[in-house]
């Protein structure tokens, strides 16, 4: 069973607090990695985190400032993107997870049409040899120039390459709901097709986010979701989910299909 989890860096940073990490929450979704792990042998599991605090406040202050990414945005982006995979990475070891860091700058880019592209071989081996890579949201080469090469990119482009069983999206909200979740009477989706997505409502990124909210997520999948088993939209702050939906236990989520 091969899954790819999305923590989204939200989950692991209080997105409102430059780098911020919550490293209560890093602890639990550990333990829980940990534990699942520990119980299913036959589990190959890759793991992606998002930018959060540190690669989105980095990004778009250096955007709202210069316009774009030049050499010197880069270096330092990818530098704060490597802190918080080290502490995560840090804390999944800790909890004897083997995983390893994957630095996606180095794996994947955007094309001239913003496609994503990549080489996933060595990390399918990786996968074969028992370790869990653990790769994050980055900056990396995009067209001409440098660019932002999103975790849901990343996370979408491994599974559907991989032919993942399931692709699971950890982030702050129960799902896909049928507008802004902050908004009153919105209603959480309990399936949402990817062929309909322009007539759902969602709402947009909160905070500081250079990569665009749910619709963005869920709109970089329509190539690739048809060959993958199962994709999942839940929430990753609620004490014990990841645990449940990686041994396939049935929770408050969104099933996401073509
Ligand atoms: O949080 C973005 O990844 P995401 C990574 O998965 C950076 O969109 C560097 C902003």
């Amino acid at each position: 069973m091969l899954v790819v989890l999305k923590v989204g860096g939200s989950v692991i940073t209080d997105k409102s607090r430059p780098f911020s990490i919550r490293m209560g929450v890093i602890d639990r979704v550990s333990r829980e990695i940990a534990a699942v792990l520990s119980e299913r042998r036959d589990l190959k599991l890759v793991l992606v985190h998002g930018g959060g605090s540190f690669g989105h406040f980095v990004a778009s202050e250096f955007l709202r400032e210069r316009g774009a990414i030049d050499a010197e945005g880069a270096y330092v982006i990818a530098s704060y993107m490597d802190e918080l995979n080290r502490v995560f990475v840090g804390s999944l070891n800790a909890y004897g997870v083997p995983a390893v860091s994957i630095s996606s700058r180095g794996l994947f880019y955007i094309d001239e049409n913003g496609v994503i592209t990549g080489y996933v071989k060595a990390i399918s081996m990786l996968l074969n040899r028992g370790l869990v890579p653990v790769l994050y949201g980055d900056v990396g080469v995009a067209g001409e120039g440098l660019g932002i090469i999103s975790g849901d990119a990343i996370s979408w482009f491994l599974a559907g390459t991989l032919g993942a069983d399931r692709l699971l999206f950890a982030t702050t909200v129960d799902g896909v709901y049928d507008r802004d979740p902050s908004e009153p009477g919105a209603r959480l989706l309990s399936v949402v097709r990817l062929s309909s997505l322009s007539s759902i409502g969602m709402g947009g990124a909160h905070g500081m986010d250079v990569t665009g909210g749910m619709k963005a997520k869920l709109g970089m999948g329509i190539p690739y979701v048809r060959r993958i088993g199962e994709v999942i939209v839940f929430n990753g702050r609620r004490r014990g989910y990841i645990y449940k939906v990686l041994r396939g236990e049935s929770i408050r989520c969104t099933r996401v299909v073509p």
